[in-house]
Order: C-alpha cells, then structure tokens, then sequence
C-alpha cells in the first residue's frame, strides 16, 4: 500500500574533474531536496575526519609520500569504513549526496598508470550509487576556473588524463551534464534528474553492489 516506511533513500553520486562545480552543486542539492521535506545528507569521499582520511590528506597536500597501490587501497578502506553506516541511512529513508566516490577512485589511479581492473577489485561489494552525476568540462576550461587549490593531481596535464579514464567508466547510471552551462541551468537539470532517482528509490528499486 505505497507505505513511507518501507521505502529507501536514494544513493546520489556527483563526478567529475577538479574544478568541475561538483561541490556547489552538491549543497545546491540537499537545500533543494531538504526544502521539499526529504531527508537527505551530503558527504564527500575522501572523507578526511577518519584515521584513514587523515592519511589521504596529508598525502594530497604533499605532507607524505605514499606508493600508487597503497594511496589507492587507502582511498577505497576510507569508503569501505562508510559502507554500514551509509547501508543503514538509505535503508532508514535517508536519500545520501555524495560528493566523488569509486569512480574518483578508478580515475585517478589509472590516470597514474595503475590497471582498471586491479583499481576496481577493492571496489567491489560497495554500494552502488543509484544515479552518477558527472559533470563534464573539458580539463583546459576547469583549469581556468580560479586556478587549482594546489593539492596533489591538480595539474592540467594530469586531469586530462584523468578525464580519459573517466570515459570508460561510464554505464546505466550515469547522466552527464554539460558543466560550462549556467549554474542556475546545470542546477535545474540536476534537480530532475535527482527527483526522478529518489522516487524509484522510493518505489522499491532494490539497492545493489559494484561493480555491477
Ligand atoms: N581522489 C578522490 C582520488 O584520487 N581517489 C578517490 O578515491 C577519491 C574519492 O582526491 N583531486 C582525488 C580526487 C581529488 C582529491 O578530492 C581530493 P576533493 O574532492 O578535492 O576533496
């Protein structure tokens, strides 16, 4: 009988280069869905509080040195360790936002060499998210945005490799979204997309787990 209390929320993930607009519209987002009554969170991956993310930020801010594999394996223990607790929210009804995830994780790595498969097995039994948003800019565009913050990886060259690797990701979730558009225009077609998603979330669209 369409009963609330059975439905989930739904896993929302947001990709794309540097400088892309991922982290603005992001909160656009949960204001929008906050503002119609869902219940909804916005996280990020890395997700620098833990021990883990701590590691990951002191290496992208060049702090410590870190081999490729282990800076790999490392981002994808900071999601595993997130893997229960964001189960339980969408099985609670809480529709999730996140900001980068296993895609992040591939994309980077293979940009440094590393195969595609080995980057994904550590990946594998995730959640997948149920929509990825990837906003899309040409790596030339993103750089021009307000320069790059300095981190790790935030190098022209090594984002249009990036860029590349990004491609191959692509499959049944993902929308892309052309990012050099209006932010107001590239918002309204996020809203849709994100609307669309979380009612199947509601309707009983089962949760499932990469890397499917
Ligand atoms: N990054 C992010 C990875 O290399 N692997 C991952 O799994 C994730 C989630 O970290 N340049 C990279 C992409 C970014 C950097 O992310 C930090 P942000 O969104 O700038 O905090």
């Amino acid at each position: 009988s369409g009963c609330n209390s059975e439905s989930r929320g739904a896993l929302v993930v947001l990709e794309g280069l540097d400088r892309s607009g991922k982290t603005s519209q992001s909160s656009r987002l949960l204001t929008y869905l906050e503002g119609l009554g869902h219940s909804v969170e916005l996280w990020r991956f890395p997700d620098r509080s833990t021990n883990v993310g701590q590691m990951i930020s002191s290496y992208l801010s060049n702090k410590s040195q870190l081999d490729d594999h282990t800076i790999h394996l490392l981002f994808s223990a900071n999601r595993w360790e997130k893997r229960s607790l964001m189960e339980t929210k969408l099985k609670a009804g809480t529709t999730l936002i996140v900001d980068r995830y296993s895609y992040s994780g591939v994309a980077f790595s293979s940009a440094k060499g590393l195969g595609d498969e080995w980057c994904k097995a550590p990946e594998i039994g995730l959640l997948a998210p149920d929509l990825v948003l990837y906003l899309d800019i040409q790596p030339e565009k993103a750089a021009e945005r307000g320069g790059y913050g300095g981190e790790k990886y935030e190098q022209l060259e090594f984002q249009r490799k990036v860029a590349q690797c990004y491609q191959v990701l692509h499959d049944a979730s993902w929308k892309i979204v052309d990012a050099c558009q209006p932010i107001e225009d590239i918002e309204k077609q996020l809203q849709e997309l994100v609307l669309e998603c979380v009612m199947a979330c509601q309707k009983g669209k089962p949760l499932a787990n990469l890397w499917s």
